[in-house]
């Protein structure tokens, strides 16, 4: 039965553990075995992203009680710290616009409106705490079935430097970003191994777009990273001159 090969292929996968990011709700049965790999095929262009370091990974350190102080303590307080701040600064960022329109690929379950996992999950500010499977962000059908994507509208066209794509579950599968003129010619900005680990950023930078934009697509290959890919929220950030 499919269930049976649904388990093997979850055993198979239990390396991966650290990676995959599982639904509490019943996967779609007959989903082949994810690829054992956690890197993008290198695709042309454009400027490595950086490292998304300041995962909160440091929970499990507090725990930890270092020989002779409080050294493991201090440095979970301090990750806990600088994630909190690089949060304030991108929800507080000036330049900073959250989608106000979505579409995508496919959904979780087909979900529309705002149920959960819609595309519209995706628009407005962060609104998931912690890295999991969550409702309040977008999930496509299938867990590792490869393409998809995220198109979004912003409220205003901007020239732009950086797109901050929110990760929440099976972060690493972001393959590609492509911005919009305002003829609707697509340009790729980014494209290439997304370093995103747990809940975290991927943070995209680039020269100042000398055309205006306010549509933003984001694709990933969900065969990547085995387990669902979640997108909680993307911002674009720009000066409109
Ligand atoms: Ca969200």
């Amino acid at each position: 039965m499919k269930i049976r090969l649904a388990h093997a292929a979850a055993a198979a996968t239990s390396l991966l553990a650290l990676w995959a990011c599982q639904k509490r709700a019943e996967a779609p049965a007959g989903t082949p075995a994810p690829a054992a790999s956690a890197t993008a095929p290198a695709s042309a262009s454009a400027a490595p992203a950086p490292a998304a370091s300041a995962t909160p990974a440091a929970s499990a350190a507090a725990t930890t009680t270092a020989p002779g102080g409080s050294t493991a303590e201090t440095t979970a307080k301090l990750a806990a710290a600088e994630w909190a701040l690089k949060q304030d600064e991108i929800k507080h960022d000036p330049d900073g616009q959250w989608a106000i329109q979505a579409t995508a690929s496919s959904t979780y379950n087909d979900a529309q409106g705002e149920a959960a996992w819609s595309v519209n999950q995706v628009t407005g500010p962060p609104n998931v705490d912690k890295y999991g499977d969550d409702g309040h962000a977008w999930a496509p059908k299938t867990q590792d079935a490869g393409i998809e994507w995220l198109d979004l509208k912003y409220p205003k066209p901007v020239h732009a430097t950086e797109v901050r794509v929110r990760e929440s579950c099976g972060s690493g599968a972001v393959i590609r970003i492509e911005l919009f003129d305002e003829q609707g010619s697509p340009h790729l900005v980014w494209g290439g191994n997304d370093p995103t680990t747990g809940l975290n950023y991927l943070m995209v930078k680039f020269p100042k777009t000398g055309y205006k934009t306010d549509r933003v697509k984001i694709t990933l290959a969900t065969n990547v990273i085995p387990g669902w890919n979640e997108i909680d929220a993307a911002q674009l950030v720009g000066k409109d001159q």
